[in-house]
């Protein structure tokens, strides 16, 4: 069962007549949110390679920021997320110059645009960073302390005898609190990340953190996001896709005049694929994804997970009635709100078939959700994190 999350509960709980609009505003609003993530640093630090890890692309990708040795970003660029374009990225120029005056920076960058900072360094924080996180808590928005290249680290002290890497892990925490203490009240948030793996030391701590700290629009919008590097953000986003079905219900279900054909039940045929479509892209289920995931797993076989009737639809912008009928085979209970749903045109009909087309959708999300755990087991990551 997933929870609804106050904001569409008060939805839920207000009048029908009310409840259609705000519901089909809710679904419009992810699709209108931006999002927009300020990423900033020293030369070098790792910003363009982070930029990239979070939208799910190698460095030598079409559209990949540049990344490398020598300064490769002088100045500001805007990146879209390649499947969320209303996600961006925006890959600062490196504040590394000794005469670096954190104020007229911000001003140059238009530090309103965005909705949080992450300020990233792959050794000690430095008087710059601290300058900046000054000036940027000043005006009341977020930031965020990345220790990045962590791998580096690990690798380089995996040499000693008694290593442990909880320890190493603490002790760079440790010395990145020292460089940082001059921030306080509240304390400076730092996570250790390394781009070239994601799923493991602090990313998803970054995450969760970001997930408290946004409002839920945008929290949905970079949830949505992410590449799926770990089962865990991958059932966040079931959770968002079911939570999604009730506004999808009702903006497809309302619309009691052009039902499926053969189907006995109102509902919008393509606001369903692009409900879908949606979930297919977030579950990393296009080829395009499958494709890089098995570059990266080395394993060419995870196209053929990809077996459920629905999803193959999908990813031909094919959906019919054939598939959507399927899947209320899925379950009784799917079977069951079919049977209630009544002739179209009665006066209870938008209600009545908001309940089938809900549950519907579910089974939608439940069949996408499930081949996308199957391509992750297949490429075993399910339990990395
Ligand atoms: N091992 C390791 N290397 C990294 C990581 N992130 C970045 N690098 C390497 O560090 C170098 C610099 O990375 P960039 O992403 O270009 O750094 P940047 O902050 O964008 O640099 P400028 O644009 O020049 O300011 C590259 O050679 C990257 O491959 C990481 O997480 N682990
Ligand atoms: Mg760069």
């Amino acid at each position: 069962t997933y929870s609804l999350g106050s904001e569409l509960q008060e939805i839920m709980d207000s009048p029908l007549a009310e409840k259609t609009n705000k519901l089909k505003k809710q679904l419009k609003k992810l699709d209108n949110v931006t999002l927009h993530i300020a990423v900033t640093g020293s030369t070098g630090a790792g910003k363009s390679s982070f930029i990239n890890a979070i939208r799910g692309l190698k460095p030598d990708d079409v559209n990949a920021a540049p990344t490398g040795v020598t300064e490769t970003t002088m100045t500001l660029t805007v990146y879209a997320h390649p499947t969320m374009p209303n996600v961006k990225l925006w890959d600062l120029p490196g504040t590394g110059s000794p005469k670096f005056k954190a104020k007229k920076y911000l001003k140059e960058v238009k530090l309103d645009t965005f909705d949080f900072f992450i300020i990233i360094s792959s050794e000690r924080f430095k008087e710059n960073d601290v300058m900046l996180a000054k000036a940027i808590k000043e005006k009341k928005k977020l930031f965020y302390f990345l220790r990045s290249k962590i791998d580096n680290d690990i690798q380089a002290e995996s040499q000693r005898k008694d290593f442990d890497e909880q320890k190493v892990l603490s002790h760079i925490r440790e010395d990145c609190h020292r460089n940082l203490k001059d921030i306080d009240n509240p304390k400076p948030k730092i996570f250790l990340i390394s781009s070239f793996e994601l799923h493991k030391y602090d990313f998803q701590t970054l995450v969760d953190t970001l997930e408290k700290q946004l409002p839920a629009h945008k929290r949905d919008a970079l949830i949505l996001s992410l590449p799926i590097y770990s089962s865990k953000i991958l059932d966040e986003k079931i959770e968002l896709f079911m939570k999604q079905t009730w506004s999808a219900a009702v903006a497809s279900g309302s619309i009691a005049v052009a039902p499926v054909p053969g189907l006995s039940m109102a509902c919008d045929a393509a606001i369903l694929l692009a409900f879908f479509t949606k979930c297919y892209y977030a579950f990393g289920l296009n080829d395009e994804s499958i494709d890089k995931l098995s570059v990266r797993v080395n394993n060419p076989s995870l196209k053929s997970v990809r077996k459920s009737p629905l999803v193959i639809a999908i990813g031909q912008k094919k959906l019919s009635n054939k598939e959507l009928s399927a899947l209320t085979n899925r379950e009784a209970a799917v079977k069951f709100a079919w049977s209630m749903v009544p002739v179209v045109g009665s006066k209870k009909t938008a209600e009545m078939s908001y309940s089938a087309t809900l549950t519907l959708l579910r089974a939608g999300v439940q069949d996408l959700a499930d081949t996308a755990k199957e391509v992750l087991k297949v490429a075993g990551l399910t339990d990395v994190y």
